[in-house]
C-alpha cells in the first residue's frame, strides 16, 4: 500500500502527486492541515524527523525527501519511466534534480511566504509566533527571519533572481535538446519537479517571467499543463488562487 502524507498546497508534495498520476497508482490521500501542525506532531516525526510533508509510507516504510521519493517511485514501478536508460542521461538528471532542491525549490518559498502564507501568523501574539517557529525542526531559523512581517527586500530579490535563472536555464535547455521536454524526448523527473515552481510562480501572477522573452518555457508549460496528472495534482483547492482568493486580489504585496 502506498500512502502520502501531504499538504495540497505544498509544491514538493506536488512534485510526488504529479509522480502517482503519471504511474496511475492507487494511493491513500493522507492529508495534513499545516495550519493545526499535524506535520509536527510526535507521531508524524516518527515518520519524518524533519516536520516537513511529503512523506511516503510503502508497505509500512516510510521515505521522505520529495525528489528521492520521486526516484524511489519510478524505480519500484517501471511503468511510465521517467528516468533515462542510460548512466550518462542519469547522471545528467540528477544533476537537475540537486540544482532544482538548491534554487527553485527554496527561492519559490520567499514569495509563497510573503504574499500568502505569513498572513496566518499574523494574527500570533508574538510569545505564539516564536512557540511555532521555534518547535520546527528544519525551518525554525527560516520562520524567525520571516517574522510575522514577511521576509525583507534583499530576501526577496535574491529569490526572484534565482527564479528567473532558473527560467533562463530551462529555456537553454530546450533550445539545446530540441525538447519538447526540458532533456529531450522523454518526459523525465526533471520536467515534474520543476512544475510545482512555475505553477506557484503563475499562480502569484508572475507568467510574465516567461511569456516575455522564453517562448520554448511557454511551449513547455502548456504541454505540462494538458497532461492528465497535472489536473490529478492541482484539483480544487491546491493553489493558492482557490484557497486564498482573498488576499491573491489585493495585490501583488512584495512578491
Ligand atoms: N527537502 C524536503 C523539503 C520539504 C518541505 O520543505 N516541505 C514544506 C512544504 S513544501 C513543509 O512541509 N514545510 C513545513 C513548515 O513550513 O512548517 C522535500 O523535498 O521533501
Amino acid at each position: 500500500m502506498l500512502e502520502l502524507y501531504n499538504f495540497p498546497m505544498s509544491t514538493c508534495s506536488q512534485k510526488v502527486r504529479i509522480v502517482l498520476a503519471e504511474k496511475q497508482l492507487e494511493w491513500k490521500d493522507r492529508r495534513l492541515d499545516s495550519a493545526k501542525g499535524e506535520h509536527l506532531t510526535p507521531e508524524y516525526l516518527k515518520l519524518n524527523p524533519n516536520g516537513v510533508v511529503p512523506t511516503l509510507v510503502h508497505d509500512g516504510n516510510p521515505i521522505i525527501d520529495s525528489s528521492v521519493i520521486c526516484e524511489y517511485l519510478d524505480e519500484v514501478f517501471p511503468q511510465a519511466s521517467m528516468t533515462p536508460p542510460d548512466a550518462l542521461g542519469r547522471a545528467k538528471m540528477r544533476a537537475w534534480l540537486r540544482y532544482i532542491e538548491e534554487v527553485p525549490t527554496p527561492s519559490i518559498r520567499y514569495p509563497s511566504f510573503n504574499r500568502v502564507l505569513v498572513h496566518n501568523l499574523k494574527r500570533l501574539t508574538k510569545e505564539q509566533f516564536n512557540a511555532q517557529a521555534d518547535r520546527r525542526p528544519l525551518r525554525k531559523h527560516f520562520y524567525h527571519r520571516m517574522g510575522q512581517t514577511g521576509f525583507p527586500k534583499e530576501d526577496m530579490d535574491a529569490a526572484m533572481e534565482n527564479l528567473e535563472n532558473t527560467i533562463k536555464r530551462m529555456d537553454k535547455a530546450l533550445a539545446e535538446t530540441g525538447g519538447p521536454w526540458i532533456m529531450g524526448r522523454q518526459f523525465l523527473l526533471v520536467d515534474v519537479c520543476l512544475t510545482p515552481t512555475i505553477d506557484r510562480l503563475e499562480d502569484l501572477g508572475h507568467a510574465d517571467m516567461w511569456e516575455r522573452g522564453h517562448p520554448r518555457v511557454t511551449e513547455w508549460w502548456a504541454r505540462i499543463k494538458a497532461r492528465p496528472s497535472y489536473k490529478a495534482t492541482y484539483y480544487p483547492g491546491a493553489r493558492f488562487s482557490d484557497a486564498y482568493a482573498d488576499l491573491m486580489s489585493v495585490g501583488q504585496g512584495q512578491a
